[in-house]
């Protein structure tokens, strides 16, 4: 088994109908979708899953945008999963991103930048866990 990361196609993208090409852009990658589900986060889901950013200015402002609408959140596995997939979303102001990937695809700004890709092993461990059972991955 490969390693495992997670996404979130932010709420953004998926008002504008990206959820397949984004897919699509993860797949054609060779990275594996192992589960994936539509969720509306919670204002407490929101502030949990970003609780490490809590001290940065943008934390509400970026809450706020997590709850304006649905993601959907996946759990990819490849080798070297996490950081493929941080490469293919690229740099997190989508104006600085370069071509091919998904932030400078369908990001519209700094917040509103399409995409989530865990950043290591351990916070891609927590994140699977907070909206992930083991029971839904598939093997
Ligand atoms: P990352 O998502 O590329 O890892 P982080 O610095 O961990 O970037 O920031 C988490 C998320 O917070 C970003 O993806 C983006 O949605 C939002 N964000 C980051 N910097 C800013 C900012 O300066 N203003 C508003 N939102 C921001």
């Amino acid at each position: 088994m490969g390693e495992l990361t997670f996404s979130i196609i932010k709420p953004d993208a998926v008002a504008n109908n990206k959820i397949g090409d984004i897919l699509k852009m993860i797949s054609d990658s060779g990275l594996t979708i192992k589960a994936t589900k539509m969720i509306q986060m919670t204002k407490v889901q929101a502030e949990g899953f970003y609780a490490v950013h809590k001290e940065r200015p943008f934390f509400g402002e970026l809450v706020e945008y997590m709850i304006s609408g649905p993601c959907v959140v996946s759990v990819l596995e490849g080798d070297n999963a996490i950081k493929r997939y941080r490469d293919l979303m690229g740099a997190t102001n989508p104006a600085e991103a370069a071509e091919g990937t998904i932030r400078k695809a369908f990001g519209a700004s700094i917040e509103a930048n399409a995409s989530h890709g865990s950043d290591g092993p351990d916070t891609a461990k927590v994140e699977v866990s907070y909206f992930f059972s083991s029971l839904e991955l598939v093997n």
